[in-house]
C-alpha cells in the first residue's frame, strides 16, 4: 500500500482529516516521485547487467557455492541463483516506486531465512549477492540517487541477516 492510500485508510478509520504530519509525509513522497521513478527506470533498464556483474562478483568471492556440492553448482542451479538475484532487484524497484519497503518485505522477505534454510541455500551468500548488486547498481548513478537506491538494497541486506 502506498503512503497515500495508507494515510487515507488510517484517517478515515477515525473519520478525521489527514494530519499535518501525514500531509508532510505525502508531500515528500510526491516531491521525490520523479527522482524515484528515474532510479527505478535505471535499475529496470540495466537489470541484466546488474545481475550478471553481481553474479560474477559473488561467485568470485564465494567459489564454494558454484563448486561440486555447492547449492548453485551446475548450469541450471547457477541460473536459478541468478534468477533469485533478479527477483530481489525487481522487488527493490517496487519499493523505490512505492517509496516504501513494505512490498519488498511482503513479497520477498517474510520467511525467507527458513525458506533458504530448507533449500540448503547459504543465506549469507545471497546477502553477498544483494550487496554486489548494490555496488553494480549504485555505480551507475549520481550521488543522491545512489544513496536513495542504496538504502533499499541495505534494507534487504539487513532484513536477511
Ligand atoms: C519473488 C520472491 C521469491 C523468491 C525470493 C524466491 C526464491 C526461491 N529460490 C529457490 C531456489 C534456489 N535459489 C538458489 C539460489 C542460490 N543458491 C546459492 O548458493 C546462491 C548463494 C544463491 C543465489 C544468489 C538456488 C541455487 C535454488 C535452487 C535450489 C534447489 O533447487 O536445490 C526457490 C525454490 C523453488 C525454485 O527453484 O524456484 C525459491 C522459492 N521465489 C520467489 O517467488
Amino acid at each position: 500500500m502506498s503512503i497515500v492510500t495508507k494515510s487515507i485508510v488510517n484517517a478515515d478509520a477515525e473519520a478525521r482529516y489527514l494530519s499535518p504530519g501525514e500531509l508532510e509525509r505525502i508531500k515528500s513522497f510526491v516531491t521525490s516521485g520523479e527522482r524515484r521513478l528515474s532510479i527505478a527506470q535505471t535499475l529496470t533498464g540495466s537489470r541484466e547487467r546488474i545481475v550478471k556483474q553481481a553474479g560474477d562478483q559473488l561467485f568470485q568471492k564465494r567459489p564454494d557455492v558454484v563448486s561440486p556440492g555447492g547449492n548453485a553448482y551446475g548450469e541450471e542451479m547457477t541460473a536459478t541463483c541468478l534468477r533469485d538475484l533478479d527477483y530481489y532487484l525487481r522487488l527493490i524497484t517496487y519499493g523505490i516506486v512505492a517509496g516504501d519497503v513494505t512490498p519488498i518485505e511482503e513479497i520477498g522477505l517474510v520467511g525467507v531465512r527458513e525458506m533458504y534454510k530448507s533449500l540448503g541455500t547459504p543465506v549469507d551468500a545471497v546477502v553477498e549477492g544483494v550487496r554486489a548488486m548494490k555496488n553494480a547498481a549504485t555505480s551507475m548513478m549520481a550521488g543522491e540517487d545512489a544513496s536513495e537506491a542504496g538504502s533499499y538494497f541495505d534494507y534487504v541486506i539487513g532484513a536477511m541477516q
